[in-house]
Parts: structure tokens; C-alpha cells; sequence
């Protein structure tokens, strides 16, 4: 088979070696009975990094979401929410289909909203409203590039929300590598909400899994609702290792990502038709637009594709690439190169 280089998602990534070790090794039990002491570990090593009572392991980021809207409201409660975020647009419509929530959604600066934007927009205690309940962030943001919530906005939407008895939930798929670009450990982030999802099988490169941390009364809901959305796991410590492993790992090594991510976008910025700043790469994603290039995003995709490149067109005219664990320097140099010849061909 055709080994591409592939930078369509951080999603893509096989777990190396070392990793595969660590899950043949894993020591089991039932998880649904809360007998697998890997899982167990994991949980409780989550729950420390995020500086929260009770963490959960879950199967997706999308279900680690869904889990949390669905334990902090009732149906017909309301969520604020950007725009572009992935709550919102990619987990096919759960909110509203395992929630019945409505969302209210507010446009950010690349998926990064302002509290006094938030303000505005929370409904009054009047019968004809639904009822404000919750407030979803997304740090990193995935369609904003990767872009980091600065800690102080997190703090402002945090106290808006205690002053109006709102709650505040993190979708930290990425949070990992807005704490290593950043310095801010993950719990100075989550300190700013009340529940967070995290991902172990993005940057990090686990091949399954995403974990919720809150409260324990907040866990006990989650718990409920993840058997009734048939995400109870039996022996998932042969996953949850994987978890250990790459938060053990490859946690640091998130640095080499946003280099060859900021490389990609330097290295673009000198092709012909090519929109992009480089200044706005702050992690591994990488969005510019090819409007200039007359090619559309998918007919680029298809272009590179030949060359063995594998990148994501995103609407009309954008293209995302996103680094990760198995993608080298050499390789990103190698990417560039394809971009040019690609390019060439058609100016
Ligand atoms: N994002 C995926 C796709 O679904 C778009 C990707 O390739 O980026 N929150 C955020 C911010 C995410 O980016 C994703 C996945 C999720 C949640 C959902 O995680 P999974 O795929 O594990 O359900």
C-alpha cells in the first residue's frame, strides 16, 4: 500500500511500539463493574492533571460532549456557544437529538468569544425564554487554527458565568497543546470550568479514547447517562494503557508539532495564491485559503493526493492541515516541496 504523508487530522496517528507494549501489558478487570485498575488509574491521573474530584473514561471526544451537555441541563435549556465550534457542528446534531437543548451561537475571533459578548446574550428569568444553563468553550479551538483561549478570558467567562448561576464546560480535545504552546498547566485552564473533556487520541496519539472531568456528583450524572449511551467499556484497560503510555510520553513532545506547524505556514506564505499568517499558527493546526491559486480546496486536496499528501479541504476554498506524532520534520520540508510542484503545475 501507497504510505502517504497524512496531515487531514492529529486523529490519524497508530500507536507506535512502546505503546502497543504498554496495552499488551495492561493489567484488566471489568471496568463496567469499576474493576479495571488501569482504567482506574487513568481516571485518577486525568482527574489530577485537570485538577478535578473524578474524571471518567469515555470512548470519543464527541461522546466526553455529549455526556456533559446532557448531565448539566434539561431539555429545552439553552447553551451559549461559538459558532464555528465542534460541539456544534460536528458531533451530527447530539445536542439537540440526546439533550433537547437549544443553542445560542455567538460568533468569535477564531472560535475565541468575550464574556461581555456572553452577557448580553443570557436570557432573563421570563416564562416566554428557555433557560440559560450552560456555556461551552473550546481550547484549543479546532476551526478558529488551533488558536489558545488567553487564561484570562477563560476567567471572565467563568465569573460571568457563577454571577448569573451558569455552568461552564470545556471541550479540551486539544488542551494539551494549548498548555504546552503556553506554559499554563491544564488545570490552570480547567479551574475555569466546571466540567472539561479531554482527548487522548489527537496529539497524543492513543489510538481510542477521551476522558470527562468534574465534580463527583457531576461524574455520578456522567457515569449514569454513559451506560445509557451504551459507552460503558468492559476490560479498557488495554485502551486506557495507550492513554497512560502517551500522557507519560508524548505529552512534551507536542512542542515538535507546533514547530512543524509554524514551518508549514512560513514555508506556505511564500507560494504564489496562497493566503495564510503565519503569526495566527499558535499549535498543530494549520488553515489557509487557496482562493488565489484558482484551485478549489477539494481540487487541491486531489492534486496533492496524487503527489502522496494527504490534506483536509474545509468549505469552499480552505485547507486544514494538522501535525502530529507521525509526521516528521523532514517530512513537513517534503510537503512544502509537494505544495510548490502542485502549485507550479497550475500558475
Ligand atoms: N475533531 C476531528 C473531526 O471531528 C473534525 C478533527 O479531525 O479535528 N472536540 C474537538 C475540538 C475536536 O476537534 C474533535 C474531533 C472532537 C471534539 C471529537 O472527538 P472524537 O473524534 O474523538 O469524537
Amino acid at each position: 500500500m501507497k504510505e502517504f504523508i497524512d496531515l487531514r487530522s492529529d486523529t490519524v496517528t497508530r500507536p507506535t511500539p512502546a505503546m502497543r507494549k504498554a496495552m499488551v501489558e495492561a493489567e484488566v478487570g471489568d471496568d463496567v463493574f469499576g474493576e479495571d485498575p488501569t482504567v482506574n488509574a487513568l481516571q485518577e491521573k486525568v482527574a489530577h492533571l485537570l485538577g478535578k474530584e473524578a474524571a471518567l473514561f469515555v470512548p470519543s471526544g464527541t461522546m466526553a460532549n455529549q455526556l456533559s451537555i446532557k448531565s448539566h441541563t434539561q431539555p429545552g435549556d439553552e447553551v451559549i456557544i461559538e459558532t464555528s465550534s465542534h460541539s456544534y457542528n460536528f458531533e451530527g446534531g447530539a445536542g439537540a437529538a440526546l439533550s433537547g437543548v437549544q443553542f445560542q451561537c455567538l460568533k468569535g475571533n477564531r472560535g475565541i468569544l468575550q464574556a461581555s459578548q456572553i452577557e448580553e446574550i443570557i436570557r432573563p428569568a421570563d416564562h416566554h425564554f428557555p433557560v440559560t444553563k450552560l456555556i461551552c468553550v473550546e481550547n484549543t479551538h479546532n476551526r478558529g487554527g488551533g488558536s489558545i483561549y488567553p487564561l484570562e478570558k477563560m476567567a471572565e467567562i467563568y465569573r460571568l458565568a457563577k454571577s448569573k448561576a451558569l455552568l461552564v464546560h470545556l471541550d479540551g480535545a486539544r488542551l494539551w497543546n494549548a498548555s504546552v504552546a503556553t506554559g499554563i498547566k491544564p488545570h490552570e485552564y480547567s479551574q475555569f470550568a466546571d466540567s472539561v473533556s479531554v482527548c487522548l487520541s489527537k496529539g497524543l496519539g492513543a489510538p481510542i479514547g477521551s476522558l470527562v472531568a468534574g465534580s463527583p456528583s457531576f461524574i455520578d450524572r456522567v457515569h449514569r447517562f454513559r451506560k445509557m449511551f451504551g459507552g460503558g467499556m468492559r476490560q479498557g484497560g488495554i485502551i486506557a494503557s495507550a492513554g497512560i503510555y502517551a500522557l507519560d510520553h508524548h505529552f512534551e513532545r507536542l512542542k515538535d508539532d507546533h514547530q512543524n506547524a509554524k514551518r508549514l505556514a512560513v514555508g506556505l506564505k511564500e507560494l504564489k495564491g496562497i493566503s495564510i499568517d503565519p503569526k495566527q499558527v499558535e499549535t498543530n493546526i494549520v488553515i489557509f485559503d487557496v482562493t488565489d491559486t484558482g484551485m478549489t480546496g477539494v481540487q487541491m486536496a486531489e492534486a496533492m493526493k496524487r503527489e502522496g499528501v494527504l490534506i483536509h479541504a474545509f468549505g469552499k476554498t480552505q485547507i486544514r492541515l494538522v501535525t502530529h506524532l507521525d509526521v516528521s520534520a523532514e517530512e513537513i520540508e517534503k510537503v512544502l516541496k509537494v505544495f510548490k510542484k502542485v502549485l507550479g503545475k497550475k500558475n
